[in-house]
């Protein structure tokens, strides 16, 4: 069995990053900069979005941090968001997700310049992507795509289950490891609440990826020895042995799955980090004008 440490590879990506954005400031470029839009006081939301702004001082981005209170109207925030596709420093932006339940999603999502998605939730990047165009690919995807593809994983002609469809992990996932790609090719199936016989399914997987958002859903007796588990969630479960009183589990039963895998991402540490990396990726190809012409 061999571990994907998340943490790792996205410092190493990080570091690349870190070295192309000063070679290419060094040649005139401005420096590469995000913005991040964080309504209300959602614990986790904070700490996502602390995460965001670290990584943009350690690839050398500016970062901007808006932050307002929970009262915000849809208009406002509106409001921002042009503000924000018209602002010539701002290469991309993301409005931190999900949004106070009185506030529009779907609306607030298409307000966001396209060229400017780097979270790649808009439908133009979610259509170009299933269409096999240049596009922002959504951040949790892109990057378990970079953990496959650095650790030699290949993907063409494997089974694929994707437990879960969300609209930003399941949903694209399968679109990308279906595609006629160097990392996609893959015969992929998609479970969810309304599958018959998920560890069936589960059982037949080379490639098993969890996003459901059920602590330790996957068990032993659902994985086929050898296979590659990739691991999205991230479930707080009370433990009254941590400082804090909880301590995050994935969708997979860690300790009973390892041992028969050939490789497994862990929690934290796994997918986490790397989804933020892709943010990172994304925000320079924008500033590069490599997505959308500039
Ligand atoms: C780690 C996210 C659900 C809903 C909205 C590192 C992150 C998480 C974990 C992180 C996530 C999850 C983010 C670890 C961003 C990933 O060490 O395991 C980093 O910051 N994430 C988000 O912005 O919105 C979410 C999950």
């Amino acid at each position: 069995m061999k571990l994907i440490d998340g943490k790792a590879l996205a410092q190493t990506i990080k570091g690349e990053i870190k070295a192309e954005v000063e070679k290419l400031v060094g040649e005139g470029m401005k420096k590469p900069h995000l913005a991040a839009v964080l309504i209300g006081s959602d614990p986790a939301s904070q700490v996502y979005v602390r995460n965001k702004v670290r990584s943009c001082d350690q690839v050398g981005f500016t970062s901007t941090l808006i932050n307002r209170p929970e009262s915000i109207t849809q208009e406002e925030l509106l409001h921002i968001i042009d503000q924000l596709n018209t602002d010539e420093d701002i290469d991309g932006f993301i409005v931190q997700l999900p949004l106070p339940k009185h506030l529009n999603e779907e609306e607030v999502t298409l307000a966001i310049d396209h060229r400017k998605d780097v979270d790649g939730f808009h439908p133009m990047n979610i259509g170009r992507m299933a269409q096999g165009l240049s596009s922002y690919l959504p951040a949790t995807p892109y990057g378990i795509l970079q953990m496959l593809e650095r650790n030699d994983i290949e993907t063409q002609g494997k089974e694929v289950v994707i437990l879960g469809r969300s609209n930003i992990v399941g949903t694209p996932m399968s679109i990308l490891l279906s595609r006629k790609a160097k990392n996609g090719n893959a015969t992929v199936q998609l479970c969810h609440s309304r599958t018959v016989d998920i560890p069936g399914h589960c059982r037949k997987a080379d490639i098993l990826i969890a996003a459901i958002g059920r602590a330790n859903y996957v068990t032993a007796d659902m994985v086929k020895e050898g296979a590659v588990v990739i691991d999205v969630g991230i479930n707080r479960v009370n433990d009254p042995s941590k400082k804090k009183g909880y301590r995050l589990d994935g969708d997979v039963h860690f300790e009973s799955v390892a041992p028969k895998c050939s490789y497994i991402t862990p929690v934290p540490g796994g997918v986490g980090p790397m989804t933020v990396c892709s943010l990172m990726m994304n925000t320079l190809k924008s500033c590069k004008g490599e997505v959308y012409p500039k």
